[in-house]
């Protein structure tokens, strides 16, 4: 009997031992101590054995079953122990996490690199409202009551002489009212004309330069922006300024870049006439300066103004302005 009782004790303290989860040491507990348990089968084999053994071998039983039970309890108290300092530990020859980081949107990465261009060449970059008033939007800048521009059809108007601003030239008056020349400004900014293709999207971004001085002619009109273009492109590319009208500026001219994806053989892209327009400018109107106070026999500007997708688009060849407004991983990731 005592024999049988270290037999199973010893296998039972052998398998605690070994167990590698709290599981394993519950299924040896149920094993040994359970109600149907070896141990507990023994101990009942105890009150089968005479009267004067009964006393010696249940003191024995009991204390081989008191040794599994505290066999049990430190192998729970030893893996749980074990548990929490794995959470704890740290490898670290295990390489870090990487952190996926941002990029600009295409459209602010070109506004930036126009506004850097042009800032470089001494002009201030000014914002403005994109809600506007009729008198800033269209009365300063010589657009009379009548004109196209102002067609119910191409402004979002918020009240009767509240609009979207349709381009940005509207914070130059705003601006120059409260400078005396010389002016050198910039305006970058969303603008909003009630229009949806291809080609067209209701909210897009401009970029308006003004400069306003003593003498400034068309030659300084010219040379500034073939400096732009030629920073802003290739510095070989051809350009070319060709008569145009805009009721802001007299004369108006668009420029004109040499297509870029024919180099000017005619295509898709540039209707077949080898040129692309990207840029649209002019000799501030007299009545521009008289407007904000300025004396037009005294000073003399100009202006130019340019759609920032529409650059984007030609730099980096996307035929479909949409492309930019749809938040598309795939499409975004690549700039
Ligand atoms: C353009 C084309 C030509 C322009 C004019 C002015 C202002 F306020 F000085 F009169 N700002 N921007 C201008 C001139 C804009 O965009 C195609």
């Amino acid at each position: 009997m005592e024999q049988s009782i270290d037999q199973v004790g010893a296998a039972a303290l052998r398998e605690i031992e070994a167990a590698l989860t709290p599981e394993a040491v519950h299924e040896a507990n149920t094993k040994y101590l359970g109600r149907k348990g070896l141990m507990t089968q023994l101990l009942r084999g105890v009150a089968q054995l005479p009267a004067q053994e009964r006393p010696a071998a249940g003191r024995h039983a009991n204390q081989v079953k008191q040794r599994i039970e505290a066999a049990c309890q430190e192998a729970l108290d030893r893996l749980e122990a074990a548990a929490a300092s794995r959470v704890e530990r740290i490898d670290v020859s295990l390489p870090g996490r990487k952190f996926g980081s941002g990029s600009l949107h295409p459209l602010t990465q070109i506004t930036h690199r126009i506004c850097d261009i042009l800032t470089r060449m001494g002009f201030e970059v000014v914002e403005g409202p994109e809600v506007e008033s009729d008198y800033y939007n269209f009365e300063a800048l010589n657009i009379p009551k009548n004109h196209p521009a102002r067609d119910m059809q191409d402004t979002f108007y918020v009240s009767e002489d509240i609009v979207l601003r349709t381009h940005t030239s509207p914070t130059q008056p705003r601006v120059m009212e409260k400078r005396t020349p010389p002016v050198r400004i910039i305006a970058p900014g969303k603008v909003y004309r009630c229009d949806s293709d291809i080609t067209h999207t209701p909210m897009f971004h401009q970029v308006e330069g003004l400069l306003v001085d003593k003498n400034i002619s068309f030659g300084d009109l010219k040379g500034t922006l073939t400096a732009f273009v030629h920073q802003m492109f290739d510095p070989l590319t051809r350009l070319r300024f060709r008569p145009s009208f805009f009721p802001f500026t007299e004369p108006s001219a668009e420029v004109d870049i040499l297509c870029v994806i024919c180099r000017g053989k005619g295509c898709r892209v540039c209707k077949q006439s080898g040129w692309l327009e990207i840029l649209g400018s002019g000799m501030v109107h007299p009545a521009v300066l008289e407007n904000v106070g300025y004396d037009a026999s005294q000073v003399s500007g100009f202006a130019f103004g340019m759609g920032v997708e529409r650059i984007a688009m030609l730099k980096y060849g996307i035929d479909d302005i949409r492309k930019n407004f749809e938040n598309d991983i795939r499409y975004l990731n690549q700039f």
